[in-house]
């Protein structure tokens, strides 16, 4: 499957690797990367102003200390002035000079504080556009609440599943890339709802100048007005564990067409597989193992590895595991069910079909080979089985 990345950047008409080969090079910059909304605009403003300031303060002060220890060095058999306290200004400098200092301070405290109620008070109103952003030990989920589709009659909402990209098609911009981008429209306020699922992290894109920790059980605020269009690329910026590293965040700045277009796409793609999914049909054992292979190096590969050989002691191999190639049962239980206090999480929200491949192909990848089919209808049952 194209990731909705690719498929963008191939509407947009720009290919892949000149989006990440720009940004690439951005990095070599010694500045803030240009911002790409109002309020980051006003963030990068102060910080320019407060360098210029330092800036100014360095030069003069090392001026009079360069000048100084030059000219008045011991080897000239310099005299300390031991009147300068009884001139006017010896006597006032102590008071003008602290007075100044403040005063730029007080300069630089009131814009920095007039941009800070900004930050906070996030905007309300009708054209807001909400995107819940939570964190997953080691992914991120973006959901758009604002756009839901109906399915069984259940409201959905849109949402998008953003992992890291492999070595290889990441490239340059390895550990910067994901499969799936977090796509925002210019020209609208968006508010980003903040949250996680496991341990804290935090979502951090500096074009955006947001930054905000998702911590479990809180939802917290932040708000955008994006400006330009663009690929802006950030990381989780709090240690959430082994694969912290693995969770960057790319945010694709369209117009607001090109999103409507988009969120449209997205509809459609979540329609097709709900009623794949309703067919009720019986998978063949090649279409399990090819969807299992494709959902299993995506959704279970960053822990149990895509070779199915895990990372012991902290992940186990799948490949020959007693559970992957035991009794059905025990497999399916913990796939949906987890394994509490472990990082082996309930997968019991992905659909029975996915579930059913990612099986199928755990017991019959890697030298598992038991022959075992395992269809939506078994999970279906298995499911009841544990609401029970
Ligand atoms: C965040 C890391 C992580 C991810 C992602 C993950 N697992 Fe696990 N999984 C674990 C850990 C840790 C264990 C061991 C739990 C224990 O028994 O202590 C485990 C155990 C298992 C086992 C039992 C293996 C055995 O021999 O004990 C199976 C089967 C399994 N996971 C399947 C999956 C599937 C299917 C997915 C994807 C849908 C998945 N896991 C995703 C961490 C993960
Ligand atoms: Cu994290």
């Amino acid at each position: 499957m194209q990731s909705t990345r690719k498929r963008l950047g191939a509407a947009l008409g720009i290919p892949s690797f000149a989006l990440g080969a720009r940004s690439a090079q951005a990095e070599l910059g010694v500045n803030f990367p240009p911002p790409a909304a109002g309020v980051a605009q006003e963030i990068y403003d102060i910080h320019m102003l407060t360098m210029s300031i330092a800036t100014v303060l360095l030069v003069i002060i090392f001026a009079v200390v360069g000048y100084s220890l030059y000219h008045h060095r011991k080897s000239r058999g310099y005299q300390a002035d031991q009147h300068f306290h009884e001139s006017w200004f010896g006597n006032w400098s102590w008071v003008i000079v602290p007075v100044l200092v403040l005063g730029v301070d007080l300069t630089i405290a009131s814009s920095a504080q007039r941009t800070l109620e900004k930050v906070w008070e996030v905007p309300k109103g009708e054209d807001l556009l909400d995107v819940k952003v939570i964190g997953h030990q080691w992914w991120w989920e973006y959901q758009y609440l604002d756009h839901t589709i109906e399915i069984d009659g259940a409201p959905r909402t849109v949402r998008v599943e953003s992992r890291a990209t492999t070595p290889e098609e990441a490239g340059r911009n390895y550990l910067r890339d994901v499969d799936n981008p977090l796509v925002l429209p210019v020209g609208q306020k968006i508010r980003f709802l903040h949250t996680s699922a496991d341990v804290l992290h935090a979502f951090w894109v500096p074009e955006l100048a947001v930054k905000k920790d998702a911590i479990p059980g809180y939802v917290t605020e932040t708000w955008v007005d994006l400006n330009r269009e663009g690929t802006f690329r950030g990381q989780c910026a709090e240690l959430c564990g082994t694969w912290h590293s693995r969770m960057p965040i790319v945010v694709e700045s369209v117009s607001g067409d090109r999103f409507e277009q988009w969120i449209a796409e997205q509809k459609e793609l979540m329609l097709a597989s709900a009623a794949e999914a309703a067919s009720g049909r019986d998978w063949t054992m090649e279409e399990l193992m090819e969807r299992g292979q494709g959902l299993y190096n995506v959704k279970c590969g960053s822990c149990h590895q895509v070779t199915g050989q895990g990372l012991p002691p902290a992940f186990p191999a799948l490949a020959g595991s007693p559970i992957a190639v035991g009794p059905i049962q025990a497999h399916l239980d913990i796939v949906l069910n987890g394994k509490p206090g472990t990082a082996m999480v309930a997968w019991s929200t992905l659909t029975d079909l996915e579930l059913a491949a990612i099986i199928t192909y755990e017991r019959n990848a890697w030298g598992n080979d038991t022959g075992d089919l395992v269809q939506p209808s078994d999970i279906k049952a298995a499911r009841s089985l544990v609401l029970r």
